[in-house]
C-alpha cells in the first residue's frame, strides 16, 4: 500500500524535481541559477507572488555570501517552502468528529467525503452521511454507492429538500444511534457570495443547536488540476465562511505541486488532506515536510 502510495505521489512531483535535482547539482551558484529557479517554480503553479518573494528572499541569501552551492540552495528552499506550508498548520484532534464538505461543482467533495470515512472506518469508527447535496438528482445516489463500498451509513433527503433540514435529521440520527464521524456533502453549485454565505451559515446554526458540544470541521476541496483559476473560487469561499483546512484533489492529474505553495500564500487556510486518484485509498493527510522534501528530491 505505502508503495502504491509512493508511486502515485511520484508522478506529481516528477516534473519539478528532475529540473529542481539539475541545480541542485550545481558547484557554484549564481543569479542566472535563481532566475532559472523562478521559472521552474512559476511552471508548477507557485503563482508569480509566492515565486517572487522566495526568488527575492533567496538573492538577499545569495549577497550576503550565505547561500553559495546548489546544496545550499535546496537546504534553504526546503526550509522555505515547509514554513510556507506549515503557517498555518492544520491540527487534525479526536474531539472532530463533524465533517463538513464544501467546494465547487466537480472538485471532489463526493469523492473526498468517502475517501474520509474509508481512512475513518478502518480506524474502526462508525461513520455516517449527510447527503446534503438535494440540488443534484444523482448526487445522494452517488454518495450511497460509495457508503455502500465504505460500509458507512447514509442519511438521505428528498431531491429538492433543504440541505440543512437534511442535516437536521443526519444530526438527530448521529445522536441518536451513537455515530463517531458524521461527514456531511453539499452542494458545489456556485451562486452569488452571500447565497453560499446564507446557506453554510444555515446548516452550520443547524448543527450547533443540535449538537451544541460538537465542533465542525469544514473542509474545502479544491481541484489541483485546475492551477491558479482553482484559487478565485477557494478565496470565495474563504470569505463565505470560516474554513478549517483544505483537501487538495486530484493531485495525480498533474505534475504541479506548486499549487500547494500559492494556496497557503494566498488564502492561509492549511492544507489538510491530499487526492491522488479515484479509489478510497488515494487519500493521505498532508505532511508538510515530507511533500517539500518528495518535491525536492525525488
Ligand atoms: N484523478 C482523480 N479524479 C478525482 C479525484 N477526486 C475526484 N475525482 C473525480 O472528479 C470527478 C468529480 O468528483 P466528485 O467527488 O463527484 O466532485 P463533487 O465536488 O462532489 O461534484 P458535485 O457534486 O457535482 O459538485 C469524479 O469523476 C471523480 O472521480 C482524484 O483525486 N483524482
Ligand atoms: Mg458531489
Amino acid at each position: 500500500m505505502f508503495g502504491f502510495i509512493k508511486n502515485a505521489l511520484k508522478r506529481i512531483y516528477s516534473a519539478i524535481s528532475s529540473q529542481l535535482a539539475t541545480l541542485f547539482a550545481l558547484h557554484e551558484i549564481d543569479t542566472a541559477t535563481l532566475e532559472k529557479l523562478e521559472r521552474i517554480l512559476w511552471e508548477a503553479d507557485t503563482g508569480i507572488e509566492t515565486t517572487k518573494k522566495l526568488t527575492t528572499e533567496l538573492r538577499d541569501e545569495m549577497a550576503r555570501g550565505v547561500l553559495k552551492t546548489g546544496a545550499d540552495l535546496h537546504t534553504s528552499l526546503q526550509k522555505k517552502l515547509t514554513h510556507l506550508v506549515t503557517n498555518p498548520a492544520y491540527t487534525p484532534s479526536p474531539k472532530q468528529r463533524i465533517f463538513l464538505l464544501v467546494g465547487v461543482n466537480g472538485s471532489g467533495k463526493t469523492t473526498a467525503a468517502s475517501k474520509l470515512a474509508h481512512l475513518f472506518i478502518t480506524q474502526k469508527k462508525r461513520v455516517l452521511f449527510a447527503a446534503a447535496d438535494t440540488f443534484r438528482a444523482a448526487a445522494p445516489e452517488q454518495l450511497s454507492i460509495w457508503a455502500s463500498r465504505t460500509g458507512a451509513t447514509i442519511y438521505q433527503g428528498l431531491p429538492g429538500q433543504d440541505p440543512a433540514a437534511v442535516v437536521f435529521q443526519a444530526c438527530e440520527k448521529f445522536k441518536k444511534e451513537e455515530f463517531d464521524i458524521l461527514i456531511i456533502d453539499t452542494a458545489g453549485r456556485l451562486q452569488t457570495k452571500t447565497h453560499l454565505m446564507k446557506e453554510l451559515e444555515k446548516i452550520g446554526a443547524v448543527i450547533k443547536r443540535h449538537l451544541p458540544d460538537e465542533p465542525i470541521t469544514t473542509l474545502l476541496t479544491i481541484d489541483a488540476m485546475l492551477g491558479q483559476n482553482s484559487l478565485d473560487q477557494a478565496l470565495l469561499f474563504n470569505e463565505s465562511t470560516h474554513l478549517d483546512g483544505i483537501i487538495l484533489t486530484k493531485l495525480d492529474g498533474t505534475g504541479k505541486g506548486g499549487i500547494v505553495f500559492a494556496i497557503s500564500a494566498r488564502i492561509q487556510v492549511p492544507v489538510a488532506f491530499i487526492t491522488f486518484g479515484e479509489q478510497l485509498e488515494d487519500i493521505k493527510a498532508f505532511n508538510a515536510e515530507e511533500f517539500v522534501s518528495d518535491l525536492l528530491s525525488h
